[in-house]
């Protein structure tokens, strides 16, 4: 029995959902009510406080990189892990990217402006009770400023952290070329990691905008990897 631990709208859970799909691996979701991610029960699930965690045949595995590599393990068909050792490398280079830069640009631009925040904060307080959700929503919005402020995009003009979008959508451009996926001649890790951040990226109305009117290259990619991915 696998039981995937998570929250519905976050990249990294995503980018694990995805993985099981593409390897026909039988799972279910427990959402986490995000208020109680760091207490309880949830915290033996995640010592870190943190998702997504899966449990397969009592182990429990938490962070979506090991999660991949222990797939990859247990089903190795269809492969996520390019076998050449420079590919590898470079999947492995593109995935940190993807889970440790660009994920702070989507929660930037989808959780802190608030046009975009208006739509998506309640999202990511859809398993509350509506008394925590009321009371939870002013102080999740000041949370999510504050994370983005410390770590750096928060504090750039929505004008600049576009440009910068911009440019990492032309450099997958030319990274893709005329090639079908990132890294190799198959979807790999690489594909998952950068797709699932810039879906949440799509979830603001620039992210989507950018895409979809500048960039048809990704848009086509990732449509693939979502046609790969999907249920
Ligand atoms: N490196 C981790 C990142 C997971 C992560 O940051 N998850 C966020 C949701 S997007 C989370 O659990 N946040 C709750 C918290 O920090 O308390 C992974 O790849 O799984």
């Amino acid at each position: 029995m696998t039981i995937l631990y998570q929250f519905e709208i976050s990249p990294f859970c995503d980018k694990v959902r995805r993985a099981l799909r593409y390897k026909g691996w039988d799972f279910s979701v427990e959402e986490i009510p995000l208020s109680q991610a760091a207490s309880g029960r949830w915290r033996s699930i995640s010592p870190t406080g943190k998702f997504p965690v899966l449990e397969h045949d009592g182990k429990r595995i938490v962070d979506s990189t090991d999660i991949l590599q222990y797939l990859e393990e247990i089903a190795p068909t269809p492969a996520l892990f390019p076998v050449d050792p420079a590919q590898r490398a470079q999947a492995h280079v593109l995935e940190d990217w993807a889970d440790e830069s660009l994920y702070f640009y989507e929660l930037t631009m989808r959780m802190t402006w608030p046009h975009n925040a208006l739509r998506w904060i309640p999202e990511l307080l859809a398993a509350e009770k509506p008394l925590t959700r009321r009371l939870l929503t002013p102080v999740l919005k000041r949370l999510l400023v504050k994370i983005a402020r410390n770590q750096g995009i928060g504090r750039k003009s929505p004008v600049q952290v576009e440009v910068e979008v911009g440019r990492h959508l032309q450099a997958l451009t030319d990274l893709l070329g005329a090639d079908d996926w990132l890294v190799g001649d198959h979807l790999s890790v690489a594909d998952l990691s950068v797709f699932a951040q810039l879906f949440c990226i799509r979830g603001a109305v620039e992210g989507e905008r950018l895409v979809t009117e500048h960039y048809p290259a990704v848009a086509a990619w990732m449509d693939r990897v979502d046609a790969a991915t999907r249920v």
